[in-house]
């Protein structure tokens, strides 16, 4: 019998449990812990999947036909207003609030579930800016991936694709379902017509053509080849394969690069501990000025340190920029369309779309403000491992040995880089997400505005006649206007305040949870001088034997660590 290829995530769980046993042998209780923790989220046995899509686009039929059952609502007219998760269980149950903000938990007996693929069925969205839109947002930032399910009937809009990319830049893994394909022909050159559209995403967006209708008909008449052509089968092996598979790449890059960060920490630390064991009197010296030099990497003057400022202010300040010049042009606008209608008639409307707009704006606003904070955060993580790579250097290593390692060496600073970087993308969506975006606009107050109604206008007709009357309804109009604008300029300017400190506390807090983690890594490091000092100090003491048992321990560990780490980075991809 010949045993099958372990998985990458197999392969990686091994090496981190391998490497967290040499940790832990090695004393390093809190670096193997550190390990555990990324084991539990490689393991992740749950994939979150929201639908999400326009209103009445069929995501909820679309569920239902995936797992035959009736679980979430299907009404012709009534928008979906709760969010409902249905994921595995033994016994069929449903329970949690339904209505406006609810969420509803349904456990079914279904195999697609039992792989721990979790479907969330999100209200619809009318529009990009709507407050649905802000719903979906914070769901799919707890989800794995997101399925887009629109009509069959006609392509991808403009704004379909707006909240398609804001979506994108919270969950990278997207699909497209085009739903209803029962009641449209055409449905195979809009897919077309949509994965071209789709092309301008980074990454890739398959479009499955899908009707919950022909699925409903083919299961209840167990005919299975109308099922087949209901394209739902192939959505359900969709999830159960590629899906998943995708999720699973990008959870193993993750953590190993993770892991990388930490092991790559480790391996300095026993490098150290070898020098200090080989020659304990010129150990010291070096270890002394390492420990000095890492000690300066902390003070406020540090380069990298400037970096880190330079780099963030300039993120804040395109991203504040942005919203300014945003929200300027929102305002603009709003101001011609009161110039241009009778706002005692056109308020609610005007309104809405003052709400929509600004909405709008600072989602936008967040997605610029997320590939900017990024940015910044490479720039600093190069700067730091540059530094970090200077220490190294500066503590001096055997030329020789130097010439033979030299490309393994280089090859090591290179790759240390990505992990430095990976860890930046995690802390920066953990961060700053969702406080940032849904505190803005929570926070503003309601547009009030008083607009006298046309009573007045019909009694002052009454008493003043013809021309009068003119006179005194331009009156009116213009002092409706005004009173208009002057409304439409509070709100603005306070959903403009609100967002300029959200944005700013969101960077302020990424930019403490950056420096934190850097400071770290130098504090890690000094400590392992610290304690290949010790180990320096004692090898001078103790008698040959001794010290030599000590070196084929930490040799022993080092190698085996050495080996695990090359095990480990080959789950990471080449930077681009
Ligand atoms: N012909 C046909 N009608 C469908 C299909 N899927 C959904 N519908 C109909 O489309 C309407 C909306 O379906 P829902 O499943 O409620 O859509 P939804 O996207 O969940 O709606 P909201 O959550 O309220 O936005 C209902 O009247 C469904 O019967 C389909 O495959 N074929
Ligand atoms: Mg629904």
């Amino acid at each position: 019998m010949t045993e099958r290829e372990p998985s990458p995530g197999e392969a990686l769980a091994a090496s981190l449990r391998r490497a967290a046993t040499i940790l832990a042998t090695a004393g390093r209780e809190d670096a193997a812990a550190e390990l555990q923790t990324r084991l539990t989220a490689l393991l992740e046995p749950e994939m979150r999947v929201a639908f999400v899509g326009p209103f009445k686009s069929g995501k909820g039929s679309l569920i239902n036909s995936l797992l035959n059952v009736n679980v979430c609502p299907t009404d012709a007219d009534q928008p979906s207003t709760s969010v409902v998760e249905l994921r595995y269980g033994e016994e069929f149950e449903v329970a949690g609030t339904d209505g406006s903000q609810g969420t509803l938990d349904a456990r079914l007996p279904r195999a697609l579930l039992k792989l721990g693929v979790v479907l969330i069925d999100v209200p619809g969205v009318p529009g990009a800016g709507s407050s649905e839109h802000e719903r979906a947002l914070e769901v799919a930032s707890t989800c794995d991936a997101v399925v887009w399910v629109c009509s069959a009937g006609r392509e991808l809009t403009a704004d379909d694709l707006s909240v398609v990319r804001s979506l994108h830049t919270i969950c990278p893994q997207l699909a497209v379902a085009l739903a209803k394909s029962d009641l449209y022909p055409a449905a195979e050159a809009i897919r077309e017509r949509d994965e071209q559209l789709l092309r301008t995403l980074d990454g890739r967006c398959p479009v499955t053509v899908t009707s919950a209708r022909l699925r409903r008909a083919g299961l209840d008449r167990q005919d299975s080849e109308l099922d087949a052509l209901s394209g739902v089968p192939h959505l359900v092996n969709f999830i159960a394969r590629d899906l998943r598979a995708q999720v699973q790449i990008g959870r193993v890059r993750r953590v190993a690069a993770e892991a990388v960060a930490t092991i790559q920490q480790e391996r300095w630390r026993l490098d150290r501990a070898e020098e200090a064991l080989r020659e304990p009197s010129e150990a010291e010296a070096r270890l002394r000025a390492a420990q000095e030099r890492l000690q300066r990497a902390r003070t406020s003057g540090a380069r990298w340190r400037t970096e880190l400022r330079e780099a963030f202010s300039d993120a804040a300040n395109a991203a504040a920029n942005d919203l300014k010049n945003r929200i300027a042009t929102v305002l603009r606008e709003a101001e011609e369309e009161i110039g241009r209608r009778d706002p005692s008639k056109a308020w609610s409307e005007i309104e809405a779309r003052l709400r929509q707009q600004l909405r709008q704006a600072v989602i936008e606003n967040n997605a610029l403000l997320e590939t900017r904070v990024l940015e910044a955060t490479r720039t600093v993580a190069d700067r730091l491992d540059a530094e970090l790579h200077d220490v190294d250097r500066m503590l001096g290593f055997d030329p020789a040995a130097e010439a033979l390692t030299a490309t393994e060496h280089e090859l090591s600073v290179e790759l240390g880089r990505i992990s430095f970087l990976d860890l930046g993308m995690s802390t920066v969506r953990g961060a700053y997400l969702p406080g940032l975006m849904f505190s803005a606009l929570a926070s503003a107050a309601g547009l009030a505005v008083t607009v006298a109604t046309g009573g007045v206008v019909a009694v002052a007709a009454a008493a003043l006649g013809g021309r009068a009357f003119v006179q005194e309804r331009e009156r009116q109009l213009k002092r409706q206007r005004q009173e208009a604008m002057k409304a439409v300029r509070r709100y603005t300017e306070e959903i403009s305040a609100a967002s300029r400190q959200a944005l700013q506390d969101g960077i302020a807090e990424v930019r403490s949870a950056m420096a934190e983690r850097f400071i770290n890594i130098t504090v890690e490091l000094e400590s392992s001088a610290n304690d290949a000092l010790y180990e320096a100090r004692r090898a001078a003491q103790t008698d040959v034997a001794d010290r030599n048992r000590r070196l084929a321990e930490v040799e022993a560990q080092r190698r085996a660590l050495a080996e695990v780490d090359a095990a480990i980075r080959t789950h990471i991809p080449e930077a681009p």
